[in-house]
């Protein structure tokens, strides 16, 4: 049996006191994207609740968010984490569950004054989201050691590159908080970036909580579920350019309006995969028109395409049918389509030991033990470069997530957190 104690209400308290200003960069709602003010007052906020729980507190040059709390032993960290940031109009729960809740397990250790024989670290990711700049997972995978120099030349959708957004968070420490935060190591830019790199080898284990983000879990009545591994996933930017022009002298047959081109390209992504009828994806998620008004045939559309499946074959497959028809949807109309690829991760099995562990842990907490995959992205899949990972679900009501109306239930996470206490424990005896 479970004995429910204060931890995992804990834990969805602090994401729901993260879900207001100054935690996020839009007046009404939850938005918090990568080295904006919200996200360096989440980041102080955090770190004092990590500080409390017995950890010492740094800023890796990502801009990651660590919280350390050493071993017995001087040996490779156990890595617990998720992300700050957030998708716009978000719930409070996707990303800060897993560090609260880490940062629990952390509190507990340290409440009974008990140390592993490894350190264990408590980690939150900036941009898991990629949210403002065309790329996603930045800091995970500079943390894995993957990340191109290359993939830092981005700019936002207002143009500030991600140097200049480095050295403005870097600067609002004093701005914001007179000094009283958590400040960086080394200047905060471009040149530093990689530096977030760890040493292969130097880390045992990474973990992660995060809400289900699907219906899966509350379907089959259970609080918690192992992963068993996270979908493929790519994203293009793709720009469609036509003729702006006048809507009322204009005739049809003479336009080359690039929305109305748009608009047959997202329907031609839906049909390819509806067509696969499998767990294949296709989601454009974001679309601009611009001049963007009532009385002009628009120009230019911009939009997000993002496809993902279990496997990377039958994604790419899938990804170069539907660029495919974007083109001849184009030359049809004679407007000029680009995609650029701006995000592909392969699938990212978890680790079976690992998963082994889980099963063993969410037994002993008396809770039926259930597998499941992840459609959804995680840092995981970023860190199963650098280390073996285990991600623990949490059931979340409805399976709503990226929404506002996403829901946890504390006592939920107060099973979520007696596993990965139990995992911990028992991560720690196969060292032994
Ligand atoms: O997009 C995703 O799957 C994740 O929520 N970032
Ligand atoms: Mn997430
Ligand atoms: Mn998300």
């Amino acid at each position: 049996m479970t004995t429910h104690g204060p931890g995992g209400a804990r834990a969805v308290a602090r994401c729901d006191a993260l879900g207001l200003a100054p935690y996020s960069d839009a007046a009404d709602g939850l938005y918090r994207a990568y080295l904006t003010p919200a996200h360096r007052a989440a980041l102080d906020r955090t770190g004092a609740w990590m500080v409390e729980a017995g950890m010492t507190v740094r800023l890796d040059p990502a801009a990651n968010l660590i919280g350390r709390y050493e071993g017995t032993a001087e040996a490779p960290a156990l890595l617990i984490g998720s992300h700050i940031d957030s998708v716009r109009d978000a719930g409070r729960y996707d990303g800060p569950l897993g560090l609260m809740l880490g940062i629990e397990c952390v509190a507990a250790l340290a409440e009974q004054g008990r140390r592993m024989p490894f350190p264990i670290e408590v980690i939150a990711f900036g941009d898991e989201e990629g949210s403002r700049f065309p790329a996603a997972m930045l800091t995970s995978r500079a943390v894995a050691g993957t990340l191109p120099l290359a993939a830092l030349a981005i700019a936002d959708a207002e143009g500030v590159d991600l140097g200049d957004a480095l050295r403005m968070f870097d600067a609002s420490h004093e701005s914001l908080c007179g000094g009283s935060g958590i400040a960086s190591q080394w200047p905060l830019g471009i040149g530093n970036y990689l530096a977030a790199a760890r040493a292969p080898g130097s880390t045992l284990a990474y973990l992660e909580a995060h809400i289900e983000q699907g219906p899966v879990l509350e379907a089959a009545g259970l609080a918690v579920g192992t992963v068993t591994g996270i979908a493929a996933q790519r994203r293009y930017a793709v720009v469609v350019t036509g003729t702006a022009g006048h809507a009322g002298t204009i005739s049809m047959p003479l336009r080359r309006d690039a929305l109305a081109a748009a608009a047959e390209m997202v329907l031609a992504a839906e049909r390819i995969a509806r067509a696969a009828a499998s767990d294949l994806v296709a989601t454009v998620g974001r679309l601009e028109a611009l001049p963007g008004a009532a009385n002009v045939i628009p120009g230019r559309v911009a939009f997000t395409l993002d496809v993902r499946a279990g496997d990377a074959p039958r994604r790419d497959a899938a990804a170069a049918a539907i660029l495919a028809e974007i083109h001849a949807i184009a030359a049809r109309r004679g407007v000029v389509a680009t995609a650029d690829r701006v995000h592909d991760l392969p699938p990212s099995p978890c680790d079976p030991g690992l998963m082994d562990l889980l099963d063993a842990a969410t037994q002993a907490a008396g809770q039926p033990v259930r597998r499941l995959v992840s459609g959804a992205g995680h840092d995981a899949m970023a860190m199963a470069s650098l280390c073996p990972t285990a991600m623990l679900f949490v059931r979340c009501a409805g399976g709503v997530s990226h929404n506002p109306a996403e829901a946890v239930d504390p006592a939920d996470a107060d099973i979520a957190l007696a596993v990965m206490r139990g995992f911990i424990d028992r991560l720690g005896e196969t060292l032994a």
